[in-house]
């Protein structure tokens, strides 16, 4: 092994929506976390693994920080505020807007405290003109908070370039935690079940596609050919959102199973026979037994 090897974990931390894992996956090189229009998209801990010849960077992508409106909600801020907590680097993401709201105040008031390494990642920067780039970029640093600010557009790839050499430099000298060939820690399962979750995002609006969670409940290869039935069950919190789930002659799911499919079968590079099941249950995000058994376990973060 290389002594020179650098290596460290880096929490990706943020308010819904700003594109912490459109980051992630431009970084990482393939999709590791879902995306989507909608915030709230990323619920759980999620880990990229970047691999040079000089280093490893172990990302955590994290849920979009807001204040929680039910169980599940204070489940996933306590998975983002653990998780910062649990690294040396902490790259905050923030967008272009110029009004820091009361969710981003708290948060810069906990990074103020922590005597981690902070980098902040302004992202989305095509969506202004480079005046107003500067603008905020001086914003930011007149908090005094963060050790470097890179402004990107994770969509455009603009300085996308730049993330990793400017983290490197902070990281210390230490060995792999993770086999070159891994680029995550999520099981193929959860994987699976989130690549559905995302198409859902897609055709669904309200709050519906926060009230979803899909669980597989066979994943198995067929012996004599190249194909993977899966089974996959969609919890929704009412029988109102089942019917929209549904849509006129049942069109919208087939829509999502279509979706899903096209990229499971990318990703597994095999024909996937994909079956979607939809079942209520009534609020089940502020449930601690049906959340616990979602896998969104307190204890593990
Ligand atoms: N215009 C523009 N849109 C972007 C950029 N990066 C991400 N987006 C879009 O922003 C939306 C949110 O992206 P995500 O990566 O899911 O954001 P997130 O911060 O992980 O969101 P949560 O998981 O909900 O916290 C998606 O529609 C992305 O396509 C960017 O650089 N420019
Ligand atoms: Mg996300």
């Amino acid at each position: 092994m290389n002594n020179q090897h650098k290596s460290g974990f880096v929490s990706i931390i943020g308010r819904p929506n700003v594109g912490k894992s459109t980051i992630l996956n431009w970084i990482i090189g393939e999709k590791v976390s879902i995306v989507s229009n909608k915030p709230q998209t990323t619920r759980n801990r999620i880990s990229g693994i970047y691999n040079d010849e000089d280093c490893q960077i172990v990302f955590l992508d994290t849920p979009g920080m807001q204040n929680p409106r039910n169980k599940l909600g204070k489940y996933m801020l306590k998975a983002s505020t653990s998780t910062m907590k649990d690294t040396d680097l902490i790259m905050c993401v923030v967008d272009t807007s110029s009004y820091i709201g009361r969710m981003d105040k708290n948060i810069m008031e906990q990074l103020k405290h922590t005597s981690n390494t902070k980098i902040l990642v302004i992202n989305k920067m095509d969506q202004i003109p480079k005046e107003e780039a500067l603008k905020i970029i001086s914003m930011y640093d007149a908090l005094g908070i963060f050790d470097e600010i890179i402004p990107v557009s994770a969509l455009k790839g603009d300085n996308m370039d730049s993330i990793v050499p400017t983290l490197q430099k902070y990281l210390t000298y230490g060995p792999k935690f993770y086999p070159d060939d891994v680029a995550t820690d999520q099981t193929l399962k959860v994987m699976i079940s989130e690549i559905i979750r995302e198409k859902i995002l897609l055709y669904t609006d309200e709050e519906i596609p926060h009230g979803t969670m899909v669980q597989i409940e066979r994943l198995k290869e067929r012996e004599d050919k190249e194909i993977v039935d899966i089974d996959a069950l969609i919890f929704c919190e009412r029988s109102s959102h089942k019917k929209i789930l549904i849509g006129k002659d049942g069109r919208k799911i087939k829509g999502i199973g279509m979706a899903a499919r096209k990229e499971l079968e990318a990703m597994l590079e095999k024909q996937v026979n994909l079956s979607l099941w939809l079942k209520v249950k009534e609020n089940w995000r502020d449930n601690e037994n049906y959340i616990r058994n979602f896998g969104f376990d307190e204890k593990e973060i």
